[in-house]
């Protein structure tokens, strides 16, 4: 039967990646779906938001190369965010490189990714080797990676075959690869008659907002209930639609949050309880 009739508590014992296991631990105790992606170019913005929207997430979702006033510390403010509001650290990095570059992008350059990132992702673009290339880094330091199966845009070439050929590669390195960037469940994609033993993944997507369709670079938005309830996604991932254009604004900042966890974690409940 489905992995998405089980609850993300219930869901921890299919995993024995830690990272995907930190994840689903603390979307079970904060009773949260809710991935918050902070795309502002100012330290002081990208903490301030962090720190309203802290106790309403599972994860904190970063791009760390756009802040334009970057410094090594604020990646430790940055974790003593996610110790004090309980959340996971995701690096949208998008590796798609050779397997000896991404594993030098990953640990090195001024980012240092691996060294306090607990998820990041590949596009699978290179093929299996680039999850050897991150893995070498990755896997010892308890990391995990995300494959990038679908993406939200209009007009993705990530589709069809490519897709399952993301879920194969996925399925032969279960020990680093703990699931997908995705518009739907990969559950059972690419496989025909027969089956695999354990094809329990997480899916996080973006792409979702509830007051508005997309933007006017291609972005498509679906509701919380269309990616959680229809489509078998497990975390939404939200940007513009909870800080807006004015990052400023905590108290509103914070009641978007609100409205989003509680969009995301009725869909589940609904979804859990089907
Ligand atoms: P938004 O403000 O909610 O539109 O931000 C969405 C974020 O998710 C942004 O950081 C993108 O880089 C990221 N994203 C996406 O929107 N769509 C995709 O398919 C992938 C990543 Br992969």
């Amino acid at each position: 039967s489905s992995f998405l009739r089980q609850t993300y508590g219930q869901r921890i014992q299919n995993h024995t990646n830690p990272a995907a296991k930190l994840l689903l631990e603390t979307m079970e105790r904060k009773k949260t779906n809710l991935a918050v992606s902070v795309d502002v170019v100012k330290s002081k913005d990208f903490l301030a938001i962090i720190d309203a929207v802290g106790p309403f997430v599972c994860l904190v979702k970063t791009h760390i190369d756009i802040l334009e006033d970057f410094d090594y510390s604020t990646i430790q403010r940055l974790q003593d965010l996610s110790v004090k509001h309980d959340f996971v650290i995701f690096e949208d990095r998008k590796f798609a490189d050779i397997g000896n570059t991404v594993a030098l992008q990953y640990s090195s350059g001024v980012h240092k990714i691996a060294n306090w990132s607990h998820i990041t992702n590949a596009h699978p673009v290179p093929g299996p080797s680039i999850i050897s290339g991150l893995s070498s880094v990755g896997l010892p330091l308890g990391r995990g990676l995300l494959l990038l199966a679908e993406m939200s845009t209009r007009g993705a070439l990530a589709t069809g075959s490519y897709t399952e050929d993301a879920v194969r590669m996925a399925r032969a390195n279960r020990d680093f690869v703990i699931g997908f960037i995705a518009q739907r469940t990969m559950e059972g994609v690419g496989l025909q008659s027969h089956s695999v033993d354990n094809d329990d993944f997480l899916t996080l997507t973006p792409g979702v907002g509830l007051d508005s369709k997309g933007d006017a670079m291609g972005q498509q938005y679906r509701t919380p209930r269309q990616v959680i309830l229809e489509s078998g996604c497990d975390v939404i991932i939200v940007g513009r639609g909870i800080y807006g254009k004015d990052p400023s604004l905590v108290d509103e900042i914070k009641l978007q949050a609100q409205r989003y966890r509680e969009a995301g974690w009725q869909a589940y409940q609904e979804r859990i309880s089907a």
